[in-house]
């Protein structure tokens, strides 16, 4: 356990600094060595080097994050603290199992880096404009606050919801043939929108990737899973990337060139309209060589009473996961929406082959915020999400256009859902 108090409470304050959090918090309990070390993304070895070589030899950050703004290089320092604080008191436990097991100067893995800021613009002001519009929105990754991320899991195993499983059902049967023929042993696989990095894994037996690159918008969201991941998997290199890969896909350079994969599952892309599509496969194309490829899941159009259940359940989960962002608004925005004012819709627009996910006021209701309000007529709407849905031929078309040639794609019976894999035209 850590020393006296004075520690314990300088400990403490840079601990807070270091997550960017003005007040006082006290650290998750219980508050063991070992626990912190996982936590800060650090291995014992890094730790103890630290200590013997004084502070200037700590990681720029627990694991490597690189961070670019000047409150990031605040935040450094005091991760630095932290570090050194850590190995201060690994230093006064001596550790002497660890010191047989790890060389000191053997590398910080897995290694975590944050290439692009997940919160560069004020989202309150962008969401106050969307909510103010004629034809009000609020963007989709609004759902997925710690309520809404659960939610969502829960969706993925909802009677009415086939996506997922179909998806799971696809590789239960045709993962041989797809590594088969995209061959990329003892490459990179670049897992986009990894999350809680519960699908890439299943294919380490199949591609065999000597790198996983597990890309998230907020590094902070992978630092416990690819942990974990590491040392379950110690002959794959592991780097978690923090990325707005939506707007811009930056793979740092510790990522190897040869053979990569990008796999981009779950029909996530369903999200973008075409031509941010577009662009964004314009993106993964520019990060990959001749030698890549990339693995992409898209749901496909079918009838539009099933298409319309899995975002309408009859459990209500998916209203629940709609109507939840409103709170989520609440917070960011400062609004005062009212969930039980809304009804969840979820409408099949066949002109743009795409699920409208739209909450819409069941009375005339006005919404306020510090400095304005938007009042809404009964019946009125505001959109919350698209999930597009394609052909196979529209989405080969897609990808054709964006410089991508379509060498496989793998479906269910029922060709509900299906998995393209593409590289350079
Ligand atoms: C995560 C974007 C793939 O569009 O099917 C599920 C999100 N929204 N139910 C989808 C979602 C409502 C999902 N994606």
């Amino acid at each position: 356990m850590f020393g006296g108090n004075d520690f314990m409470n300088a400990f403490r304050l840079r601990w807070n600094q270091a997550l960017g959090r003005e007040t006082f918090a006290s650290p998750p309990a219980p508050v063991t060595l070992r626990e912190q070390l996982t936590h800060f993304g650090l291995k014992k070895q890094s730790a103890r080097s630290v200590a013997t070589r004084g502070p200037a030899a700590a990681p720029a950050t627990p694991s490597g994050t690189i961070c670019a703004s000047a409150a990031e290089n605040d935040r450094i320092a005091n991760w630095r603290c932290v570090a050194f604080m850590l190995a201060a008191s690994t230093a006064v436990e001596k550790h002497a199992k660890s010191r047989h097991n790890c060389p000191t100067d053997a590398p910080v893995r897995p290694y975590f880096i944050q290439t692009s800021s997940p919160d560069s613009c004020d989202p309150a002001v962008d969401l106050r404009a969307g909510i103010s519009s004629p034809e009000a929105r609020i963007p989709a990754w609004y759902l997925y606050d710690e309520i809404g991320s659960r939610l969502f899991d829960v969706i993925t195993v909802l009677p009415d919801y086939y996506p997922t499983r179909t998806e799971a059902a696809i590789f239960a049967r045709h993962l041989p043939e797809m590594a088969k023929v995209t061959d990329l042993e003892n490459g990179s696989l670049i897992d986009l929108g990894a999350g809680s990095c519960d699908k890439a894994p299943g294919l380490f037996p199949f591609v065999k990737p000597r790198q996983y690159v597990p890309v998230d918008i907020s590094v902070e969201h992978l630092r416990a899973t690819v942990t974990r991941l590491q040392r379950e998997h110690q002959d794959v290199e592991m780097i978690g990337v923090g990325t707005d890969f939506s707007n811009n896909l930056v793979i740092p350079g510790q990522v190897r060139t040869e053979r990569r994969l990008f796999f981009y599952p779950g029909s996530s892309i369903g999200n973008f309209t075409p031509s941010e599509a577009n662009s964004f496969l314009q993106q993964v194309r520019s990060q990959m060589r001749k030698d890549g490829a990339l693995w992409i899941g898209i749901d496909l159009v079918k009838d539009h009473t099933t298409l319309e259940r899995a975002y309408d359940d009859v459990l209500g989960v998916t209203a629940a996961f709609n109507l939840n962002m409103l709170l989520n608004v609440n917070r960011i925005a400062g609004t005062n929406f009212e969930p039980a004012h809304w009804q969840h819709r979820a409408l099949f627009n066949a002109d743009d082959s795409r699920i409208e996910m739209l909450l819409e006021a069941k009375a005339k209701t006005v919404v306020r915020w510090p400095d304005g309000e938007r009042s809404f007529s009964a019946g009125e709407r505001i959109h919350t999400e698209n999930s597009y849905k394609y052909t196979p031929d529209s989405f080969r078309a897609l990808l054709e256009q964006a410089g991508l040639r379509t060498i496989g794609m793998w479906t269910d019976e029922r060709q509900w859902f299906a998995f393209f894999a593409a590289v350079l035209a």
